[in-house]
């Protein structure tokens, strides 16, 4: 039974967005939108089926001609006016992101919502500024290279960052002169709902963007095997990126995957303390851990160890766990019961594999009447644990840090890298020889010196190993949802 059973809680029901108009899913089917704050549902949304994919399919093949030969200035121009919408509704898009997701509204205002924005104006402006190669061998031979937007783009994305994800995928598509079919997380639909409705405001053309709400399995599947769709974008977990990436193989698709990470934080002996507490305490925690780039494994050098962890559990005994919805709040509620559960085992298995708990642990007594059924869990700190052992092989993707020490370089550098993954790193020193260095020897596709999330969207973003194939950013961006044509003129004059 689900709340679309029990009218009288009069709940909004999301849409999806097909062929320019806002309609209900073909089948009538709903699904609660569980706040995770509370544990209750706050709005419905559709439990769509393959059926609405082909509608969508049918709307996007039918506006991609006239989109693709779209000058690049109009296609801009809606973008910009787009943004300028969201900007508009920044209020609306804060509140819904926070509630949605369980995140601390002063993380959505100064993080979620501006960066959406960000997107959409960055992918606006880029396409007026590329430019195309051209090789010349004089004598012999002149080649071109003409770059022509794929087709129909299939963009899937998850529940952390909801509309940020959702936006950096829906921006270069529709920038770059694909049609879209997206599918938000059915964990986090509402702000993806909100942009639908503003980008009919901002008069796209129907079908240009089309967004099917409802569950992985059944729309995401539909997604990635659906053969008017020759692109896709994921970013999500790794076991369903493996299996997009065998349902999309046989198809010959255009895959870009953004996937998990168990990212490392190395603090040298020489790091500023002053910028590294800080730092490690947002790479660790922000978003309640819920980050693809946060840093779970918190490697520090044996000298500093005692010093260094005294300051840093203080400053995570600091955080306010609380109502998302207070401003002072700086963890919110993890997503959902099931991920809540998720992580807390990891916890316990942190104990059995021989670890100590030395901050948090704990799922916290109610913080106030609206938010006693919520999924909170204390920020988290472990000692004790071998580089090896599951905690610090799998992902958690929560509040979880585990503190783990090292002699020197080549010692830290195995232990970073013997994971499965290589998404993102950081590395905290004041010796600039070892910073390079240190970057240079990583398996990882990005690498912050002392900072972390400090993100410039031109530069190429993605992962190495089970992190991820392809990259995303800037012109990666532009070109992954493009097709290069070669054209070789003989010149023998
Ligand atoms: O993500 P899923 P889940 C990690 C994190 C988390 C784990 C599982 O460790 O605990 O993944 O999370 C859609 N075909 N990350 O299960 O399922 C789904 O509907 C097509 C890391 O919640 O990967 C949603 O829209 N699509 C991560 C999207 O995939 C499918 C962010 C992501 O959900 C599908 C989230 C299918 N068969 C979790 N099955 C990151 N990289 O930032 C599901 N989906």
């Amino acid at each position: 039974m689900t709340a679309a059973d029990a009218p009288e809680l009069m709940l909004p029901r999301i849409q999806h967005l097909i062929g320019g108009a806002m309609v209900d899913p073909i089948g009538g089917a709903w699904m609660d939108d569980i706040e995770p704050a509370t544990g209750r549902p706050w709005a419905l949304v559709p439990d769509g089926d393959a059926a609405d994919v082909d509608r969508a399919v049918a709307a996007a093949t039918a506006a991609f001609p006239a989109w693709s030969r779209t000058p690049a200035a109009e296609r801009s121009r809606l973008l910009l006016r787009l943004a300028d919408l969201m900007e508009r509704d920044l209020e609306s898009l804060i509140e819904a992101e926070s509630r949605d997701a369980g995140k601390p509204i002063k993380l959505a205002r100064s993080l979620d919502i501006p960066r959406s924005i960000a997107n959409v104006r960055f992918f606006a402006t880029a396409i007026l500024h590329t430019s195309s190669e051209l090789y010349d061998t004089p004598g012999r031979n002149l080649d071109y290279v003409m770059r022509r937007p794929r087709g129909v783009a299939g963009l899937i994305s998850p529940w952390n960052l909801p509309l940020y994800l959702f936006t950096w995928k829906v921006a270069p598509a529709l920038a770059s002169g694909c049609t879209v079919v997206a599918k938000p997380s059915e964990l986090t639909p509402m702000t993806a709902y909100l942009f639908a409705k503003l980008s009919v405001e901002a008069g796209f053309p129907p079908g240009v963007l089309n967004i099917v709400q409802g569950r992985g399995p059944t729309v995401g599947e539909a997604i990635t095997t659906h053969p008017g769709i020759s692109t896709i974008s994921f970013t999500g977990g790794t076991a369903t990126g493996a299996r997009i990436a065998a349902a999309a193989a046989p198809r010959f698709k255009k895959l870009a995957l953004e996937l998990g990470g168990k990212n490392p934080a190395i603090v040298f002996d020489d790091a500023d303390l002053d910028v590294t507490i800080p730092g490690t305490i947002r790479a660790g925690f922000e978003n309640t851990g819920q980050i693809c780039l946060c840093g779970p494994r918190l490697f520090v050098q044996e000298r500093i160890m005692d010093r260094f962890l005294d300051r840093y559990v203080a400053a995570v005994r600091a955080l306010k766990v609380g109502d998302p919805s207070d401003p002072s709040t700086d963890q919110g509620a993890l997503v959902s019961r099931a991920h809540h559960d998720k992580v807390s085992g990891y916890v316990r298995l942190a104990t059995d594999e021989g670890g100590t708990v030395v901050a948090g642990g704990r799922t916290p007594p109610p913080i106030n009447d609206r938010c006693r059924d919520g999924f909170f869990l204390e920020p988290t700190v472990i000692t004790g644990l071998g580089a090896d052992c599951r905690v610090n092989q799998e992902e958690i993707f929560g509040p979880v840090v585990s503190v783990i020490p090292f002699r020197d370089e080549d010692e830290v550098i195995a232990m970073a890298n013997s994971v499965t993954y290589g998404l993102a790193a950081s590395v905290w020193t004041t010796n600039l020889r070892r910073a390079h260095q240190t970057a240079e020897r990583l398996d990882n596709g990005i690498v912050w010196i002392n900072c972390w999330l400090l993100r410039d969207l031109r530069v190429p973003f993605g992962g190495m190993k089970g992190s991820g194939v392809g990259r995303e950013g800037g012109e990666e961006a532009l070109h992954f949802f493009t097709e290069a044509k070669t054209v070789t003129v003989a010149t023998p004059w």
